[in-house]
């Protein structure tokens, strides 16, 4: 398994559960001087990074892209893939598309967490959801077709939507669709509201978890909750998960602190 920090260059959401928010250069420093594999961005658009310059730091530091995720389209412009209003989700898919084409240039996957929206008044959940499905296929079989690459969708917790909150559910409704180019990113933060048992539901998920948000159960860093993170770490090896632990997570008491934490907690349960 390999570690991953979050970059966050969305002003509108500096209070939001992302580690370093001060610009790629700055994160991707303190990432490598911690010793971290890869940073997970999040950025405003898919032109708001820098290709060249992003490419150097990576190079510089010896880091690597883990995901990229696509929440900006929401925090910014409240567009999601299950919007009443045909144009919303047209700029939805275009807006997730040109992140695919970020992350994918890096070799990395493009995140749908806050973009998937929620079943809205007046829409019946068979809608949202067809809606949401061929969203889905089209941006999956995109991704795979241009850049050979998985797209992690993220069942969210109860507060933040009412498409998926679990693992099973996701996990039963992503076999129903046409394409297998989706994975599912697992959200520590989120599943220690709605799983009765994480590694239980992760074991059950198998080949299908594509990507880990490492937050404790007050999402904060691993260690600063009371998530056991041990049996969780353990289900992962069992199936065959070689991807990040990604920490996506509150910067508190402070980023530094928060990202050290990260990476103690990392080395000390995969090692
Ligand atoms: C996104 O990864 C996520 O977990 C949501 O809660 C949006 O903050
Ligand atoms: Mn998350």
């Amino acid at each position: 398994m390999k570690s991953a920090i979050t970059v966050c260059l969305v002003p509108e959401a500096r209070s939001g559960p992302f580690v370093f928010h001060e610009g790629l250069a700055d994160g991707c420093a303190r990432a490598a001087a911690l010793g971290f594999d890869a940073v997970e961005i999040f950025p405003p658009a898919a032109n708001a990074v820098d290709i060249a310059e992003l490419q150097g730091l990576l190079d510089h530091h010896g880091l690597k892209v883990a995901a990229i995720g696509s929440g900006g389209g929401w925090v910014i412009h409240k567009w999601t893939l299950t919007s009443p209003d045909a144009e919303i989700r047209a700029h939805a898919r275009d807006f997730i598309r040109s992140i695919i084409d970020l992350a994918g240039g890096f070799g990395a996957p493009a995140i749908i967490g806050s973009m998937q929206g929620r079943v809205e008044n007046g829409v019946t959940r068979e809608q949202a959801l067809a809606w949401l499905g061929e969203g889905l296929h089209d941006l999956g079989e995109y991704a795979a077709a241009t850049h050979g690459t998985k797209l992690l969708y993220e069942p969210l917790n109860r507060y933040e939507t009412n498409l998926f909150n679990n693992i099973a559910d996701t996990a039963a409704w992503l076999r129903t669709l046409k394409t297998h180019r989706l994975r599912i990113l697992a959200d520590l933060f989120h599943m220690n509201i709605e799983e009765p048992d994480l590694a239980a539901a992760l074991r059950a998920a198998g080949a299908l978890v594509g990507h880990i948000h490492f937050a404790d159960s007050n999402r904060r860093a691993i260690g600063l909750g009371h998530t056991n993170a041990a049996p969780i770490v353990a289900a992962l090896r069992e199936i065959g998960y070689d991807g990040y632990l990604s920490a996506e997570i509150l910067p508190l008491p402070d980023s530094d602190t928060a990202a050290r934490q990260t990476i103690e907690s990392f080395r000390k349960f995969t090692t």
